[in-house]
C-alpha cells in the first residue's frame, strides 16, 4: 500500500475489529489493487477533505458560499446520467426466483465475470470503506452494508443519503449482526502517471445482485443508484428479499404525516411510478381554507414496514437523506424542496451561473441569461431555443440532507418507526382513473396496486399515451419474482390485527381538450383528507365496481371554487375504458402467471363481473 504524504490524510488504519470485515477488505484489495485503503469515519474534517480534494481534481465545484452555501456541484460523463436497468441483474441461484421481470445471469458465471472486471479496477485509486445503516444507527428496523468504492463522490453522497462512519462500525464490532457486502468500482483504473478525469466511468456497466448471499457488485458507473449502493440496490432489490424471508415489506414508497387541527397524526405511505411528482407530494403544504392542518414528511422514496406486536404496521424511512430530480423543482412547486436544497447539497448535472450558483429548467420563469450547461458548454436561452439542448440534464438531481427539510417529521428518525393508517398507488393517467377511489379490503388493495401504471410521457421510453404497468413502482427496484412478491403481500395480512385501508389516486386525468382537471400539489390536501377521514371511519363514499369514491360533498371545499360538474367527470367510473382497463392487467398478468397468487386471479374476475 502506498502512503503519500502531503494528501489528505488517509485513515488508513482499520477502524473497526470485526475479523469478518478485516479479512473481506483486505481479500477485495487484493482483487482491486487499489493504491490506498481509507476507512471512512463520517468526520466532518474528512468530509471537508474529501470534498476539498474533489475540488482539486476538477470533480466537484463549490459553489457561491453566499448564495448556495455548503454546497458544490459535479458533471458526470455524457454516458453516465442515470440508473442503468438493462445492465442490472438479478443473480439468483435459479432464473425462476429472479422472474420474468428481472435480467437473470447465472451467479456462479456471474461471479467469475465480476471478478475478472475488478481485478486490478482500483489500481492507481483509493479504495475507502465505507460503513453504512439503512435507518438510524441501532434501530431494530435498520441494517447495515458495507460499500467498497473507489468514488470519493459515492462517499460524500453517501454521507447525506444514509448514516455513515465510526457509529456503524461500531454496531458491527458489538452485534453480530449480518452486513451486507457491497463492490463498487467506477472501472476506470489509473495506470502510473496517468491523467485522471473528472467522472470517470465504464462504458461497460454491471449492477449485480445476489439475493441468496446478500451481496451487492456495481461496476462502471458513478451515478446515483448505480453507485450509491444503500438506496435502490439494498434498500430495495436486497432488503426486498430479506423482508419476504423475515415477513416484512420493503417498499418503493414515500411516507408523510398528516396532523389536523386537533393534533390527531395520522401517516400514510404512497407508490408511485417516476414523474409523478413523488418528492412534491411527500412535501406537500396545504391549501388556502386548511389553517391549522400540517402535512409532515418522514421520507420520499423508500419505506421499510414491519407489524409491530400489537399487529399494526410500522414504517421508517431507510435514508438519511432525498436525492430527488433537480428539473421541475421550484418555489411553485415544492417550497419545501427548494428550502431543504438551499444549503449543504451537493448538485449533479445541473446547470452552473456565472456567479457560482446553479440553474435547471422549471427552476425560475425567466432562465438565466447565459450559463454553462451538464456538459460543461456554453448555454442560453437562445442556444436552447435553436438547438432544444437543455440546461440541465433531465435526470440532474440534488442531494440534500432530510434534516433540513422544513416539513421533517419530529418522529422522522423514531427507530420504532410511525404508525401506516393507509397506502396509497398512483400513476399518471389522462383517462379512466378517476382521481381517488377506495379499495374494498386489502386483496383488492393489493390488486390496484399490483396493476397500477402510468402513461409514458417522453417519446424515448415508448409510445406517448401507452400505459406502462409498474407493480406498486416495484417493478425496477423488486429483487425477486413479481408473481411472489404479490402473493407475500396477500400474506401479510395474516401478519396484521389491522390492515391499512387502500387507494387510488390519479393527479393527471384530462379533459376532452387535454386539459388537467385537476388542479394537483397543494390542492391535493383534499384528497388527503378525504383518505385519513376514510382510513379513520370517518368520511362517506359511495359504492362503485372499483371502490369507494368520494361525492362532490364529501370533499373538503373550503378555499378552492371547484365546480360540481367537473369533480363529478373527474370522479368519473367509465364502464367501457375499464373493460379496455382489464384487459391490460391480464396482459401483464400472463407472464407472471405461474407465481401469481389465486388472490390476483380472483380479484381480477370479480372486477370483471362488477363491470
Ligand atoms: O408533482 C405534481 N403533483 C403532486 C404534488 C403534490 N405534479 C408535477 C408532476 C411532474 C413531476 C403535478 N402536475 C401535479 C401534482 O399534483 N399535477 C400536475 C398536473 C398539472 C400541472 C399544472 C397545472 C395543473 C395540473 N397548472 C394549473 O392548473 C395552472
Ligand atoms: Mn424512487
Amino acid at each position: 500500500m502506498v502512503t503519500t504524504a502531503n494528501r489528505l490524510s488517509r485513515n488508513a488504519t482499520p477502524l473497526s475489529k470485526n475479523q469478518h470485515l478485516l479479512n473481506w477488505v483486505d481479500k477485495m484489495a487484493a482483487l482491486t489493487k487499489p493504491a490506498e485503503i481509507h476507512w471512512v469515519d463520517g468526520s466532518q474534517e474528512e468530509y471537508d477533505a474529501l470534498r476539498q480534494e474533489m475540488v482539486d481534481s476538477g470533480t466537484l465545484t463549490r459553489l457561491n458560499e453566499k448564495l448556495w452555501p455548503g454546497c458544490f456541484y459535479a458533471r458526470s460523463d455524457a454516458s453516465d446520467v442515470a440508473r442503468v436497468e438493462d445492465r442490472t441483474f438479478i443473480c439468483s441461484l435459479s432464473k425462476d426466483a429472479a422472474g420474468p421481470t428481472n435480467n437473470w445471469v447465472n451467479p456462479y458465471e456471474m461471479r467469475k465475470k465480476l471478478k475478472g472486471l475488478f481485478d486490478g479496477a482500483m489500481r492507481g485509486r483509493t479504495m475507502y470503506v465505507l460503513p453504512y445503516s439503512m435507518g438510524p444507527v441501532g434501530s431494530p428496523f435498520s441494517q447495515i452494508g458495507v460499500q467498497l468504492t473507489d468514488s470519493p463522490y459515492a462517499v460524500v453522497n453517501m454521507r447525506i443519503m444514509a448514516r455513515i462512519g465510526q457509529a456503524v462500525f461500531d454496531v458491527i464490532d458489538k452485534d453480530v449482526k449480518r452486513v451486507v457486502p457491497c463492490m463498487h468500482t467506477v472501472g476506470k483504473p489509473l495506470t502510473p502517471g496517468e491523467a485522471d478525469v473528472t467522472w470517470p466511468c465504464n462504458q461497460e456497466k454491471y449492477i449485480v445482485h445476489f439475493p441468496e448471499s446478500r451481496e451487492i457488485w456495481s461496476y462502471g458507473s458513478g451515478y446515483g443508484g448505480n453507485a450509491l449502493l444503500g438506496k435502490k440496490c439494498f434498500a430495495l432489490r436486497i432488503a426486498s428479499n430479506i423482508a419476504r424471508d423475515e415477513g416484512w415489506m420493503a417498499e418503493h414508497m414515500l411516507i408523510l404525516g398528516v396532523e389536523n387541527p386537533q393534533g390527531e397524526k395520522t401517516y400514510v405511505a404512497a407508490a408511485f411510478p417516476s414523474a409523478c411528482g413523488k418528492t412534491n407530494f411527500a412535501m406537500l403544504i396545504p391549501p388556502a381554507g386548511f389553517e391549522g392542518w400540517k402535512v409532515w414528511t418522514v421520507g420520499d422514496d423508500i419505506a421499510w414496514i414491519k407489524p409491530d406486536a400489537e399487529g399494526r404496521l410500522r414504517a421508517i424511512n431507510p435514508e438519511a437523506g432525498f436525492f430527488g430530480v433537480a428539473p421541475g423543482t421550484s418555489v411553485q412547486t415544492n417550497p419545501n424542496a427548494m428550502a431543504t436544497l438551499s444549503r449543504n447539497t451537493i448538485f449533479t448535472n445541473v446547470a452552473l451561473t456565472p456567479e457560482g450558483g446553479v440553474w435547471w429548467e422549471g427552476m425560475t420563469d425567466t432562465p438565466p441569461a447565459e450559463c454553462t450547461d451538464w456538459q460543461g458548454k456554453r448555454w442560453t436561452p437562445e442556444i436552447g431555443k435553436q438547438t432544444g439542448a437543455k440546461a440541465a440534464h433531465p435526470n440532474a438531481r440534488f442531494t440534500a440532507p432530510a434534516s433540513q427539510c422544513p416539513t421533517i417529521d419530529p418522529a422522522w428518525e423514531d427507530p420504532a418507526g410511525v404508525p401506516i393508517s393507509a397506502i396509497i398507488f398512483g400513476g399518471r393517467r389522462a383517462t379512466t382513473m378517476p382521481l381517488v377511489y377506495q379499495a374494498f379490503n386489502w386483496s383488492a388493495g393489493v390488486y390496484t396496486g399490483a396493476t397500477m401504471g402510468s402513461e409514458m410521457t417522453a417519446a424515448a421510453a415508448g409510445t406517448i399515451g401507452k400505459v406502462r404497468r409498474d407493480p406498486m413502482a416495484m417493478l425496477p427496484f423488486c429483487g425477486y419474482h413479481m408473481g411472489d412478491y404479490f402473493r407475500h403481500w396477500i400474506k401479510m395480512q395474516r401478519s396484521l390485527s389491522e390492515t391499512p385501508r387502500i387507494f387510488h389516486v390519479n393527479w393527471f386525468r384530462k379533459d376532452e381538450n387535454g386539459k388537467f382537471m385537476w388542479p394537483g400539489f397543494s390542492e391535493n390536501m383534499r384528497v388527503l383528507k378525504w383518505i385519513v377521514d376514510r382510513a379513520h371511519g370517518r368520511a362517506l363514499g359511495r359504492e362503485t365496481p372499483i371502490g369507494w369514491m368520494p361525492r362532490y360533498e364529501d370533499f373538503e371545499w373550503n378555499g378552492l371554487a371547484f365546480p360540481k360538474e367537473t369533480f363529478d367527470a373527474l370522479q368519473e367510473f367509465d364502464r367501457a375504458a375499464w373493460r379496455n382497463e382489464v384487459l391490460g392487467h391480464e396482459e401483464m398478468f400472463i407472464a407472471l402467471q405461474d407465481h401469481l397468487p389465486k388472490e390476483m386471479v380472483y380479484e381480477r374476475q370479480l372486477l370483471i363481473c362488477r363491470l
